[in-house]
């Protein structure tokens, strides 16, 4: 039953900012606690193997992890009152770029910003931890649990590439990105028209939990994007927040039709295209070189060989005019692969007007960019799954 959803996170993480935004604006009723909840250490935790949030348990007492796992569930569910994964091809697959480029490609500026600001950002992060790693413990209590609860993550830059080296090129995409956002949203409640779609719940992680709320990225985008500010309260609100939009507000509560695609957007997209299809082609050569050297590899075997490891050897790429170096997380591979699983899908005329639409901006790689064996999930791990096929000469011209 609904009412007794409880979510398991924290204010300051941004994977549970994303399943409680879709959560309030789907109407869901929920109840929030924090992973110092004597209940997180007891019952979920050894249900869920790996020390991580959020984590949704369900009435009937089944656990869900994963902010996209959570959003998945209550889309096959009767519970939600719009579905955020468009129909039409073209706005279905931007969809599913922007939420796979939100939710992974920008955790370099949601991490840089939090932890190489510390000095700025510290009084709220210091209060936040605390409270997290110790609910209602008191003052003194939190306040010194609070630098252990943060120690490890400082740790968790490099392996993201995020460097004195990458550190111009990440800050220079990030106030580019921020124009393009506000440029989008003068016009737009959301990245594709009236309603939230998955787009905007890939985004709202990153752009919420860290960047509009720590001290000093947040002064950053009031000032420089004041809509995607309002984007971030919208998100947030059960009801429509869009009084700014008048034309959305009272006649528009859908998504853009593939043929209305704003140049705002395509903008936004050109942007994805050039900063992070080298580091998704390269994270799928990486596994391919991982797989043809681990051909024992069985159809269900967890993707690491424990829990809470993430990663699967190193990549480097190009970002920007730098060689980056980072971790192979094959998490990210089912964020991609639900790209070419969607275009799959599509007839032929749609295949043709999909890659018609998005070459010109570079991105036609991505609709069938895939690695060689398939991820899934089971227990709410990633597991290896069958062979990938591609669609051979099933290409339209
Ligand atoms: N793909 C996962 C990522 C979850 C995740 O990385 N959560 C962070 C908090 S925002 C976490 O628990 N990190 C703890 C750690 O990795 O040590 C999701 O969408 O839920």
């Amino acid at each position: 039953m609904s009412e007794s959803i409880i979510l398991y996170g924290t204010p300051m993480s941004l994977y549970t900012g994303r399943a409680r935004a879709y959560l309030r604006k789907q109407h869901i009723p929920f109840d929030e606690r924090m992973p110092g909840d004597p209940r997180f250490a007891a019952e979920i935790f050894p249900q869920v193997q790996r020390l991580v949030i959020p984590v949704v348990e369900l009435g009937n007492g089944d656990i869900v992890q994963d902010s996209l796992a959570i959003i998945n569930h209550f889309e096959q569910s009767d519970q939600k009152r719009f579905s955020v994964y468009p129909e039409s091809p073209i706005v279905l697959l931007s969809a599913l770029i922007l939420d796979l480029f939100g939710a992974e490609g920008l955790l370099r500026p949601a991490m840089h910003y939090r932890w190489n600001y510390f000095e700025q950002n510290k009084a709220l992060l210091q209060a936040e931890f605390g409270d997290c790693a110790a609910p209602a413990a008191g003052i003194e209590v939190t306040q010194a649990v609070a630098a252990q609860a943060m120690a490890p993550m400082q740790g968790y830059l490099p392996p993201l590439g995020i460097n004195d080296q990458s550190i111009p090129a990440i800050e220079e995409q990030y106030l580019e990105l921020l124009e393009l956002l506000q440029k989008h949203l003068l016009d737009h409640p959301y990245m594709l028209g009236g309603l939230p779609s998955i787009a905007d719940y890939g985004l709202y992680a990153p752009l919420y939990a860290h960047l509009a709320r720590d001290i000093y990225p947040s002064q950053l985008m009031k000032q420089k994007a004041p809509r995607l500010f309002r984007w971030t309260e919208r998100m947030s609100a059960e009801n429509t927040d869009m009084p700014e939009y008048g034309e959305y507000r009272e006649h528009n509560q859908n998504y853009f039709p593939d043929d209305q695609i704003p140049q705002t957007l395509i903008d936004i997209l050109s942007l994805v295209a050039r900063d992070y299809i080298p580091e998704l082609e390269e994270t799928v050569n990486a596994t391919n070189r991982w797989l043809a050297e681990h051909p024992e590899i069985e159809t269900g075997a967890t993707v690491t060989e424990k829990p809470h490891q993430q990663t699967i050897g190193r990549i480097e790429f190009q970002f920007r005019d730098i060689l980056c170096s980072g971790v192979n997380k094959p998490y990210r591979l089912t964020l991609i692969q639900r790209i070419s699983d969607a275009y799959d899908a599509l007839d032929q005329e749609s295949r043709a007007a999909c890659i018609k639409f998005f070459a010109p901006m570079g991105l036609d790689t991505l609709l069938t960019l895939k690695a060689n064996r398939r991820i899934e999930r089971a227990n709410n791990l990633e597991v290896w799954g069958a062979e990938t096929i591609n669609l051979q000469g099933a290409q339209p011209q």
